[in-house]
């Protein structure tokens, strides 16, 4: 037989060039559409992979980033998913110009390229997540609280793996964005460069004094010098709890120190649950904006 119909279609394997693609073309996306909040997708999309890895239970291998679950219900109307869908529609366009990725890989490279775009660190990244169906959604109530503090924070990131200098550097990441009060309930941004990744959240919660906001809203903090800025229960937990505050001073003191533990914490984030076949390449892509 030699009629091309008996001939074997070619598998299309996509290598580190055609996921930098992807990433360009997330991090051109970016830059266009700059009409949406503070000027950025990039906080939501960093919120949106933080999301679908944080489900992660290390005890029953349950939950993280591998399967992309929070496209189905009940898991996208579990209240800390609210607002997400922005970030998710961000990125349909970029899923139907490159069908071979899958969306857990595809949010995951959404975080990073975020972060990376923003000023951030280099964030190293690895390929191979399956999406799963609605089958393993995982139960409500995995991901943090933010009316709750120190104790609660350990029981949510130690089920997860993390220890408390890695709770601390993850929570660096509210430099950016901002508190929606149609998606939390709270209000407002905790630093004044929502949109570009900078130790300033660690410099802002030792160095302001923070007061109760007032109003008819959840119980939050905001900045009495211009009652602008805002803090949640569970971020001033990081500075009352002695052992977080530490790491707290270390990162308010040395950007690249934070950049680095940052870095590294990030990337274990992004890999929860994630069975990589042996010998997975590490890659790092290039910035295109930043
Ligand atoms: Zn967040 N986060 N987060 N977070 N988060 C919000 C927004 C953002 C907590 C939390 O309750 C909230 C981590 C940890 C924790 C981001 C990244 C990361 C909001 C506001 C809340 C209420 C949502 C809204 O209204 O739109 C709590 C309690 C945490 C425990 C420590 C970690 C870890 C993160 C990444 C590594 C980001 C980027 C945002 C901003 C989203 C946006 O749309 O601007």
């Amino acid at each position: 037989y030699s009629n091309d119909s008996n001939v074997a279609p070619k598998l299309f394997v996509p290598k580190f060039e055609d996921y930098q693609k992807v990433y360009n073309e997330i991090a051109g996306r970016l830059e266009e559409k700059e009409d949406y909040d503070d000027g950025s997708y990039g906080p939501v999309l960093v919120r949106l992979a933080w999301h679908a890895s944080g489900t992660y239970d290390k005890e029953t291998g349950t939950g993280g980033s591998n399967g992309a679950t929070m496209r189905f219900s009940p898991e996208s109307d579990h209240g800390a998913n609210a607002g997400l869908k922005a970030a998710r529609d961000f990125l349909e366009p970029v899923k139907a110009k490159f069908p071979w990725i899958t969306y857990s890989d595809l949010w995951i490279l959404a975080g990073v390229c975020a972060i990376q775009e923003m000023m951030g660190p280099t964030i190293p990244y690895r390929a191979g997540r399956q999406d799963r169906d609605v089958a393993a959604c995982t139960p409500d109530g995995r991901l943090p609280d933010a009316a709750q503090a120190q104790d609660h924070l350990r029981n949510i990131f130690y089920r997860m793996g993390f220890n408390d200098q890695e709770i601390v550097a993850l929570c660096g990441a509210h430099a950016l964005g901002r508190c929606h009060t149609d998606r939390s309930g709270y209000s407002g941004p905790w630093t004044f460069s929502p949109t570009v990744l900078t130790n300033d959240y660690y410099k802002l919660l030792l160095e302001e004094k923070w007061q109760w906001k007032k109003w008819n809203g959840p119980k939050q903090y905001e900045d009495k010098k211009t009652q602008t800025l805002m803090m949640l229960p569970a971020d001033m937990a990081i500075i009352q709890d002695k052992k977080f505050k530490e790491w707290v001073k270390v990162y308010a003191a040395d950007n690249d120190k934070f950049f680095q533990d940052f870095s590294a914490v990030v990337k274990k984030l992004f890999e929860l649950g994630v069975p990589f076949k042996e010998g997975t390449e590490t890659w790092t892509f290039k910035p295109v904006n930043a």
